[in-house]
């Protein structure tokens, strides 16, 4: 039986981190950062990433409970640009390309799309989906979060993610979503004590 304090999370962003273990901490959980380089496949499907990358990372984390989390932002009048090319459109063009690219499309909605991949042991994992629907807004707000949060506005809310504290963008987001998800299922099958 695991800790409560044996839960990786694998992740290059420092933000992601920040935000998953916010929601565990209200669980009683704690996480573990640890920043693995894998090798990232460019592929059409969320869903094949994140097996691919829980694949790779369970040759060398194999004995703990890890969590590998991917997320995009599909924007319906970019025909769910940039979507599994999220990472690389935010370098190179960042928000403001997004925007500039948007410049008379009056359809604004969009939504995150996160997988987020539980490995057990022995080649046995849970993979958990969360989608938010929102809108891209006219123009960059706020200056919390990271990525595509100042231009990002979660449906029910009229603010952007960059316009909300850590704790508030977590009650909205894709991942805060996800990580209640994961971590009411870590309790319910007590895979921690
Ligand atoms: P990993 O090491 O965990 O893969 P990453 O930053 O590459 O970290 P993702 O592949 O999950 O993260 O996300 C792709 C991009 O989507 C990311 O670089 C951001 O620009 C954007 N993104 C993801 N989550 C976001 C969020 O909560 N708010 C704003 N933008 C986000």
């Amino acid at each position: 039986m695991r800790e409560v304090n044996d839960i990786y999370f694998v992740t290059g962003n420092r933000h992601k981190f920040e935000e998953a273990s916010e929601i565990f901490s209200r669980y009683g959980l704690s996480l573990n950062w640890v920043n693995v380089d894998v090798e990232e496949i460019q592929n059409d499907s969320l869903i094949d990433v994140i097996i691919w990358k829980g694949y790779e990372i369970s040759k060398i984390l194999s004995d703990k409970l890890f969590i590998v989390e991917d997320t995009g932002l599909f924007i319906k009048g970019l025909n769910g640009f940039p979507g599994v090319y999220s990472s690389y459109v935010y370098k190179s063009i960042g928000c403001k390309g997004i925007l500039r690219l948007m410049e008379g499309i009056d359809d604004r909605s969009a939504y995150f799309l996160s997988y987020g991949l539980l490995y057990l042991k022995d080649n046995v994992f849970k993979v958990f989906r969360v989608k938010v629907d929102g809108y891209i807004s006219y123009e960059e707000r706020g200056v919390h979060g990271f990525g595509f949060d100042p231009i990002f506005i979660p449906k029910g809310s009229d603010k952007t993610y960059a316009e909300m504290s850590l704790s508030l963008k977590n009650d909205f987001s894709h991942r805060g979503k996800l990580f209640n998800r994961i971590a009411k299922y870590i309790l319910s099958r007590r895979l921690v004590e």
